[in-house]
């Protein structure tokens, strides 16, 4: 089959026409009216920009970019999620937060989401023994939301599909794609389909095949780590009445350094429980009797709040996911080709950003389209310039928290951090916001997060030098004056508890100059 040639010169509904690939859905015969939302730049144009992936950032973007009057191909190795059966205790959910929702609230979908996801006010620490604390996460209102993947997934595409320049082609694996011409090849179950495109956005994930092409013809940097963790999803069950078998609004951690789990509430009254542990642990726990002893071990809890016949079946039949962090340099080649979402940069999940960081990509893409009047080749360019440093930061922001994770946080240092954090925003609220803060309520670029955690950091040291001296004075004059003596000691031990915490924090984060 030969490409189809289609210029920007050739009118929309012959573009149309001369499409050569049919999914599903005959493509040919729907009439390509171009209805350009979100304002500004209503000019109709014959642009043809083709997604691969209909993961969470392929459909956002295909809407964003139907948006603007493109004529919009998405392509999806997987067949339609939505025609796909539901397969019971088997929901995984995701993190949302503030980045991910002003990327909805711009293609007006905000609402739906928000109401279909479940607040957490804040996290929700296990103790070995059992206690719990609570920590919020800001002022009252200030939450962020547990949402299905899958639904959030099926929202997006059904959008995507009202969209009338928009066509959808499930089944579409690419296999070759020439980033200079937009020439792509893809596998439709037995069938090789040829087509071109004005711009190819990757958002085909961690393992992109769109990236694979452009390191072959062009000089991008990739690279790429496994750590040591793998992930098991558990699903703990509602209690017999359909309610939630922990307080409902939260985000519950157990923390426990090398071994963690994380639980995030869903509507059906379940939690889905996500175990964070080394890979060497998952293959030496190969029966019942070791899993209940683990389990016991570190999570004794849940285990009552699982079922411990469910805990055991489920434990032996889900598999273990691994964790890779990937960055690339530049996202783009040209203005013919651009990647987002974990295509460009796949982080580890310990900060909860990886798709909220994906949807900020389209979002920000979009800014600069419009800032660029729709030329691709200037948006891409400035795009890249902007994205890039700030998509190597989150992945390092995670990749610390990973290690901080791992190496120096049980429960008990897990609260008193949270507490020191807080206590510091509360004393300082314009100077001191929180690293967890600006990442997840707030839309300051990722790198520009590094930085003022960096001055935080040496005003937090001020802060200690000066209290040190302050209280070293006063044990010397105490000690003259026996009167003041017991003062100062009090003082002293204060300032220990005060500054030895924020140090390691600061060590442990951040030692990215
Ligand atoms: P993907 O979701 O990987 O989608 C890529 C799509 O491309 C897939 O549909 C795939 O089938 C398709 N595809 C691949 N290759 C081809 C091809 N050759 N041709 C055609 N199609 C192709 N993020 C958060 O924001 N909050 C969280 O709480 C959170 N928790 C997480 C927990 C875990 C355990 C993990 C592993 C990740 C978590 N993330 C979280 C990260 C989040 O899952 C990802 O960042 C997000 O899914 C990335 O979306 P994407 O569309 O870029 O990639
Ligand atoms: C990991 C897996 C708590 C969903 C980091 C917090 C995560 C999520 C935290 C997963 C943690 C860790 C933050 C949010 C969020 C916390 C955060 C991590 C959602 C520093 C579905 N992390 N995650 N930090 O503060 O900023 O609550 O699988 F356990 S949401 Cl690791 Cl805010």
């Amino acid at each position: 089959m030969a490409s189809a040639n289609v210029g920007a010169d050739i009118a929309p509904s012959e573009a149309a026409a001369r499409m050569q690939i049919n999914s599903r859905k005959v493509s040919v015969s729907k009439e390509r009216k171009r209805v350009p939302v979100m304002g500004d730049h209503l000019v109709p144009n014959s642009k043809r920009v083709a997604i691969v992936g209909g993961g969470l950032v392929g459909a956002m973007e295909a809407l964003y970019m139907a948006k603007r009057g493109f004529d919009v191909d998405l392509y999806e190795m997987r067949s339609d999620i939505r025609l796909e059966e539901m397969v019971e205790g088997r929901s995984i959910n995701l993190a949302l937060s503030t980045r991910g929702r002003e990327a909805l609230k711009a293609v007006g979908l905000e609402d739906e989401v928000v109401t279909t996801g479940i607040p957490m006010f804040g996290r929700r620490i296990h103790s070995l023994t059992g206690e719990q604390s609570f920590i919020p996460y800001g002022k009252k209102e200030q939450c962020i939301l547990s949402v299905d993947r899958r639904k959030l997934n099926e929202t997006l595409l059904t959008a995507a599909e009202k969209c009338p320049n928009v066509d959808m082609h499930f089944d579409h694996k690419l296999s070759r794609c020439n980033i200079k011409t937009g020439e792509m090849t893809y596998i439709n179950y037995d069938n090789t389909r040829e087509t071109t495109a004005d711009l190819v956005v990757g958002c085909d994930g961690a393992f992109s095949a769109v990236r694979r092409s452009a390191m072959r013809s062009t000089r991008l940097n990739y690279q790429q780590e496994y750590i040591p963790h793998g992930y098991k999803e558990l699903t703990m069950p509602p209690k017999e009445d359909g309610t939630h078998a922990m307080a409902k609004n939260c985000l519950h951690i157990w923390p426990r350094n090398e071994f963690m789990m994380i639980a995030l509430p869903n509507q059906d009254g379940s939690f889905t429980c996500t175990m964070f542990c080394p890979f060497d642990f998952f293959d030496s726990v190969k029966d019942e009797t070791t899993l209940i002893e683990r389990f016991e071990q570190f999570f004794p809890d849940s285990i009552p709040l699982f079922g411990r016949d469910r805990l055991v079946e489920m434990y032996f039949t889900n598999p273990v996911g691994s964790l890779v962090s990937v960055k690339c340099d530049p996202h783009n080649v040209g203005g013919r080709c651009v990647l987002l979402g974990d295509a460009a940069h796949a982080m580890v999940p310990f900060y909860g950003q990886g798709m909220n960081c994906g949807f900020e990509d389209c979002l920000l893409l979009d800014e600069l389209l419009l800032k660029n009047k729709l030329d691709f080749a200037a948006t891409l360019d400035e795009y890249n310039s902007k994205r890039q440093p700030d998509a190597y930061a989150i992945c390092d922001l995670a990749m610390y928290n990973y290690i901080e994770m791992r190496s120096l946080v049980n429960s008990k240092s897990f609260l008193l951090r949270k507490k020191v954090d807080s206590l510091l925003n509360y004393l300082f609220p314009r100077s001191f916001i929180p690293l967890y803060s600006m990442v997840t309520f707030s839309r300051i670029p990722y790198g520009e997060v590094i930085e003022r955690r960096k001055r935080q950091d040496k005003l937090v040291k001020i802060g200690a030098g000066v209290f040190a001296f302050t209280a070293g004075a006063l044990l010397c004059y105490g000690v003259y004056k026996r009167r003041v003596a017991a003062l100062s000691t009090a003082l002293l031990c204060n300032l220990i508890t005060l500054t030895s915490t924020p140090q390691k924090t600061i060590a442990g984060y951040l030692k990215l100059s």
